[in-house]
């Protein structure tokens, strides 16, 4: 198993995105071995801070939801700020004939101060023409611009700011047209849509470009008053802050749109974007569904487990991610006063779905399972069932009802079978499964 880490940290195409490399001691002190994880005991989603049990779901929600979700703002994520004044929508972009005459295609540019040279982005959105309208939708970042998601030649070519990648087709900083459709099997537009779902997506580097002084050219030091000048304070939002805003934002674009059910809006994200997928759920309950796809540590992998990757590891390479006060727990994660079964915990009563993979071990497939797991009893006081098994899956054997799950045989990635677990868990959901 110990093996499989440094083609991870080597090839993984997201990986190359990374700012700060894992040095090798700390690669070959990783434990992925299961009989030495030796976890603490996970904290109680059902006491509260008073030590009071919580024993309803309205003490659930009125009392413990907010306490867990302060607790995450404090010490994981940060405080983001709410829906900015001004903000203006303009579809810049329509095409109703795109896929074929599958889908109308809409761009639409976020200008979030209504300020045309302050912060934007740009949602890129299909919607499927045969379909009875409003139609649920699928929404999630991408890694390198939404001319990536599918080869459509529609679609514009983003101009913001990326890592150089030559298979992804960017050069000194930008995306060529050789990067067009880069990332078309991780999205499956075509399928989401004849599904009958609208698909959407954003660039994460239209929002904060990924890198430990990204902040100062991104959504962050635009929206301070001391701009890049900016000194955080331990609980001042992070980048995955800012990512999972801008996905709020987009959902506020959404509700504007007629075409779109916004009650019926699944969140999606792959590995640190799943991590954002989860934190944008949990900080905002519109999100009708929330996936996240391999997110691992900081997502939905507990935090103290020690397998695969680390708190100490991930506050070393992307310190960047999170609240600067995480950072102070990279040596005792045992002493955070939450771990990520909580944030599970907070998309209750709404349907959650973690998927792992066999191959991704980085990501602690069965940590991510057993913050499902202990998610439950949340879950159970709304009397929703949660993952339906008391163990960890077989690979390839999707289980759950409001808590789903999958570990999918292969690598780090998402792939059309993850897609089809999504799709029916969503069809589940939302009521568009075939009785
Ligand atoms: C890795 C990081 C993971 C994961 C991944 C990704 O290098 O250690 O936590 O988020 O990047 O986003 O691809």
């Amino acid at each position: 198993m110990n093996s499989r880490l440094p083609l991870r940290i080597l090839f993984c195409s997201t990986a190359l995105l990374s700012a700060a490399p894992v040095h090798a001691a700390e690669r070959r002190d990783v434990n992925y071995d299961e009989a030495k994880v030796n976890m603490a005991p996970l904290p109680d989603p059902l006491v509260l801070n008073s030590g009071k049990p919580v024993t309803s779901s309205r003490a659930w929600t009125k009392q413990r939801r907010p306490e867990v979700l302060e607790l995450f703002q404090a010490n994981v994520y940060g405080r983001s700020p709410g829906k900015p004044k001004g903000m203006k929508f303009e579809i810049t972009g329509l095409d109703h004939l795109a896929l074929d005459g599958l889908a109308t295609r809409k761009e639409i540019t976020v200008w979030f101060t209504g300020k045309k040279d302050g912060p934007k982005m740009t949602i890129l959105l299909y919607v499927p023409n045969g379909a009875k309208k409003p139609v649920p939708a699928f929404l999630g970042l991408n890694f390198y611009g939404n001319h990536t998601v599918d080869s459509d030649p529609g679609i514009t070519l983003s101009t913001a700011w990326m890592r150089d990648n030559k298979d992804a087709g960017v050069v000194n900083g930008r995306a060529t047209d050789k990067s067009r459709g880069f990332q078309t099997s991780r999205w499956q537009i075509e399928k989401v849509v004849r599904r009958g779902y609208a698909t959407a997506t954003i660039y994460y580097g239209d929002l904060e470009p990924d890198h430990a002084d990204g902040w100062k050219t991104g959504l962050r030091a635009a929206l301070s008053k001391d701009g890049a000048n900016t000194l955080w304070k331990p609980d001042d939002w992070g980048a995955i802050g800012a990512w999972a805003w801008g996905l709020s934002r987009a959902l506020d674009y959404l509700e504007t749109d007629k075409d779109i059910n916004a009650k019926q809006v699944a969140v999606h994200g792959h590995s640190r974007l799943g991590k954002t997928s989860l934190w944008a759920g949990a900080s905002d309950e519109r999100f009708a569904i929330v996936i996240s796809n391999d997110s691992g540590e900081g997502g939905a992998a507990l935090t103290r487990r020690d397998f695969g990757e680390t708190t100490a590891i991930i506050t070393k390479a992307f310190p960047h991610w999170f609240c600067p006060r995480y950072a102070t727990y990279a040596s005792n994660a045992p002493t955070l006063p939450v771990d990520q079964h909580e944030l599970i915990a907070l998309m209750a009563p709404r349907p959650v779905y973690i998927a792992s993979a066999t191959e991704d071990q980085w990501a602690d497939p069965r940590g991510e399972f057993l913050s499902g797991k202990n998610a439950e009893p949340v879950y159970a006081l709304f009397k929703k069932a949660g993952l339906g098994v008391a163990d960890q899956p077989a690979a390839d054997h999707p289980v759950g009802n409001f808590i789903g799950y999958h570990l999918r045989t292969g690598k780090h990635d998402i792939t059309e079978f993850d897609w089809e677990q999504y799709l029916n868990f969503a069809d589940r959901h939302f009521g568009k499964a075939k009785k």
